[in-house]
C-alpha cells in the first residue's frame, strides 16, 4: 500500500520561492501607513509652461498614495546655472502634498511625471518641459546621490525658496534652517512672482 499524497513542506513538487520574487513582493508592499508630508518643486522653460506645471500637480495628485495639500503662486524665474540669455525663462511653483510612498516611490513617481510630459534627458541644467524635485520629505536627512534629502540646492535657489516661504511661512528645510531665513540670505534677482497667473489645487 501506497502512502498517501500529503502536499506538506517537504513535498518535492512544491517550489520554493525565489528570493528575488520574494523582494519584489516586499518592495512593492512598502507603503508607509501614517502619511508623511513631502515638498516637491516643479519647474519649465519649455512649451506651454503654465499647463505643463498644472498637468505635473494633477498628475501627481491622480498617483494612489499621493495628496496635493497645496500649491503656490506661480513666479517667473531666469535660468539658474547657464550663461544668460541662452535658455528660455522658467516657471516654477511648490507643491506640499501627503504621501503614503516612500521616498524612493515618490521619486520614481516624479521621473513619470516628467516623462509623461516628454522631457528628454540630454545635458545637465539644460531647458526642460518639465522637472519634478523633491524638496524635503518629512525630516529626511540623506546624501544618496540618487535621492539626496533635503535636495542639495535648494537652500540657495530663490526659485524654490521664494514660492515655498508664500504657501508656507513657517517652513523649515530639515537639518538646515528656515526657509524665511534662508529667503532672506539669497538674491531674488531674475525671480518675479506671477501674479496674472494661479494654479489650482485638484478638487
Ligand atoms: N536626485 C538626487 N536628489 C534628488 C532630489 N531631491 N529630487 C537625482 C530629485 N532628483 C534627485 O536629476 C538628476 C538626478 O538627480 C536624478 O537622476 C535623481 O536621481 P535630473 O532631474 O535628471 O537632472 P537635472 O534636473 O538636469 O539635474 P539636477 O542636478 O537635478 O538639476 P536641478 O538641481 O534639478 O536643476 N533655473 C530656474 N530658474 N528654475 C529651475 O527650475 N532647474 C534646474 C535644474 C536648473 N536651473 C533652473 C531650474
Ligand atoms: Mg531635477
Amino acid at each position: 500500500m501506497t502512502a498517501p499524497f500529503i502536499k506538506g513542506p517537504s513535498d518535492p513538487t512544491v517550489q520554493p520561492v525565489p528570493v528575488s520574487v520574494v523582494e519584489q513582493v516586499d518592495a512593492a508592499d512598502t507603503t508607509l501607513h501614517n502619511p508623511k508630508r513631502a515638498v516637491i518643486s516643479l519647474g519649465a522653460n519649455l512649451g506651454n509652461r503654465l499647463e505643463t506645471l498644472q498637468g505635473a500637480i494633477d498628475a501627481l495628485e491622480d498617483t494612489p498614495g499621493v495628496r496635493v495639500k497645496g500649491v503656490s503662486p506661480v513666479y517667473e524665474t531666469e535660468p539658474w546655472g547657464v550663461e544668460p540669455g541662452t535658455q528660455p525663462a522658467y516657471f516654477n511653483a511648490i507643491v506640499v502634498l501627503k504621501t503614503t510612498l516612500p521616498p524612493s516611490s515618490l521619486l520614481e513617481r516624479a521621473h513619470a511625471v516628467e516623462e509623461a510630459f516628454h522631457r528628454v534627458r540630454d545635458e545637465r541644467w539644460g531647458a526642460r518641459t518639465l522637472d519634478v524635485d523633491i524638496v524635503a520629505y518629512a525630516d529626511v536627512v540623506s546624501d544618496d546621490p540618487t535621492l539626496t534629502l533635503p535636495h542639495p540646492r535648494a537652500h540657495e535657489r530663490a526659485f524654490v525658496l521664494a514660492p515655498w516661504h508664500d504657501l508656507e511661512p513657517e517652513a523649515q528645510l530639515p537639518g538646515v534652517g528656515t526657509v524665511a531665513d534662508l529667503l532672506a540670505g539669497v538674491t531674488r534677482d531674475g525671480v518675479t512672482p506671477r501674479k496674472d497667473l494661479e494654479l489650482q489645487l485638484p478638487e
